[in-house]
């Protein structure tokens, strides 16, 4: 096992990684900016290095300066948590030239995951549905065969994208060219790419996602689904599991064709692959080669701690259990709490925040970084805290999570609580009925 892990990462995840490290016995190791001289996950590990100013480009994202503090501290391996690192490809392969451990998955997987279109052609390989579309366009004349067998609505898509990033909705030919030359500018701007591709549109899907989790001698689990539909601007707002819109021979067939898709990218650690669900069919769209946001509430619904996992398997030990040892159980929400102001477009809500009252209690969880007295800077994500409930059922979570939320009271900044309160007390959402476009319809017409 290893002694010493180093976390590339900051806020409520970098928090996370250390208290799992420590529960392990393995000492930790935090990096940061210059306005994280106070933060949390500075004061709670082992040892902390300042790697540079508050622009994530010249800290966070900095891979030389997270690799002098990896070596300068004898780390054995590198958690890099969500964000900033943790999908790029040659982070992982300069932790392999150091002879430090990259806590995820291999470098091929990571390349293989990053590039959509390749992702899905290896998937569809191993017998798993797709969104019906085409492959890289690279002129007008391909493009109008691809349009000609798919139809519109359609979308494009950058294959260097994912998370949304890139996208541009067609629904017919009058505006087919001008957005197939903006989906090529905007992935060249954005990915050093210019590769886009097309796929039907399914405008009235649900987005579920399902937690994968592998080691390094082909055993593979995963540990249900997660319904992410609520969100917006592809950022989710609330999450749970398992998916109030599955029947059981579909969930069951679901995280089937997930664990297909990750075997047929010889994917090892954790990992999500991710669905649209539209009536009784699902298609495979991407996988995140990271762990996400999210995953707490798969963890709390097995009863495992999915980071600890994530570091035995990444120093070699063995999965241990099989797919039929994992007994899921009740209902898990996850509401996002975010210095955001939903009355101004969610701009981010700067300021310093002053807590009132946090929320607790049978089956609820905090997960955050906060501090009395934290200063939001404009430098980082605005998550503040992530609140998860676990209830025996779908009705006694939910109603633990309004429960919560009434306790969770800041002032100083504005934040998505009211919104999210709004949301689990709506008969929408106690009935279990939304899609990908509940949030945004919500909030143009409240
Ligand atoms: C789609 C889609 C509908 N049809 N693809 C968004 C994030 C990225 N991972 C894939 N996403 C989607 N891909 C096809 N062919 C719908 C989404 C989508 C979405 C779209 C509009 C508004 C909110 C959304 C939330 C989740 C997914």
């Amino acid at each position: 096992m290893f002694k010493k892990i180093l976390v590339a990462n900051r806020g409520e995840i970098a928090v996370r990684v250390i208290e799992a490290a420590h529960e392990l016995g393995i000492s930790t190791v935090a990096i940061f900016s210059e306005a994280d001289r106070g933060a949390l996950h500075t004061r709670l590990a082992d040892e902390a290095y300042c790697i540079g100013p508050a622009p994530a480009r010249q800290s966070y994202l900095k891979i030389a300066a997270v690799m002098s503090a990896a070596e300068v501290s004898r780390a054995d391996a590198i958690h890099p948590g969500y964000g900033f690192l943790a999908e790029d490809p040659h982070f992982v392969e300069v932790c392999e030239a150091s002879k430090i451990i990259f806590i995820g998955p291999r470098y091929e997987t990571m390349v293989q995951a990053g590039d959509k279109l390749r992702a899905k052609l290896a998937v569809r390989a191993v017998g798993v549905p797709v969104v019906p579309g085409s492959e890289a366009l690279k002129t007008e004349d391909d493009l109008k065969k691809a349009v000609a067998q798919v139809g519109y609505p359609l979308l494009f898509k950058a294959s260097a994208g994912g998370g949304g990033r890139g996208m541009r909705i067609v629904l017919d030919e009058s505006e087919l060219l001008e957005k197939f030359r903006a989906a090529q500018r905007e992935a060249e701007a954005a990915f050093g790419d210019s590769t886009v591709y097309i796929e039907k549109y399914l405008p009235s899907a649900r987005h579920v996602e399902v937690q994968i989790l592998a080691d390094q001698y082909g055993r593979i689990v995963h540990w249900g689904e997660r319904e992410c539909s609520i969100q917006r601007r592809y950022q989710k707002l609330i999450e749970e599991s398992p998916s109030p819109a599955l029947s059981d021979e579909m969930r069951g067939a679901l995280c089937d064709a997930a664990v297909r898709a990750a075997k047929a990218l010889g994917y090892q650690n954790a990992g999500t692959v991710e669905f649209l669900v539209s009536g009784d069919e699902f298609y495979f769209i991407e996988i995140n080669a990271r762990i996400q946001v999210e995953h707490p509430i798969s963890e709390v619904r097995v009863g495992k701690n999915l980071i600890k996992e994530q570091i035995r398997l990444a120093a070699g030990e063995r999965l241990g259990y099989s797919q039929r040892d994992i007994k899921f159980q009740g209902h898990a929400i996850e509401c996002r709490l975010n210095a955001e102001d939903p009355a101004r477009n969610f701009a981010p809500s700067p300021g310093t925040v002053r807590i009132k009252s946090l929320p607790g209690g049978h089956g609820v969880r905090l997960d955050t970084a906060l501090y009395d007295g934290l200063p939001m800077t404009p430098y980082y994500d605005s998550l503040l805290a992530k609140l998860i409930v676990h209830g025996q059922t779908r009705e006694e979570a939910i109603l633990k999570m309004i429960n919560a939320l009434k306790r969770f009271e800041l002032e100083g900044i504005v934040t998505t609580r009211d919104l999210c309160l709004e949301i689990v007390s709506s008969s929408e959402f106690m009935a279990g009925e939304f899609d990908t476009q509940f949030l945004e319809r919500r909030l143009r017409e409240p």
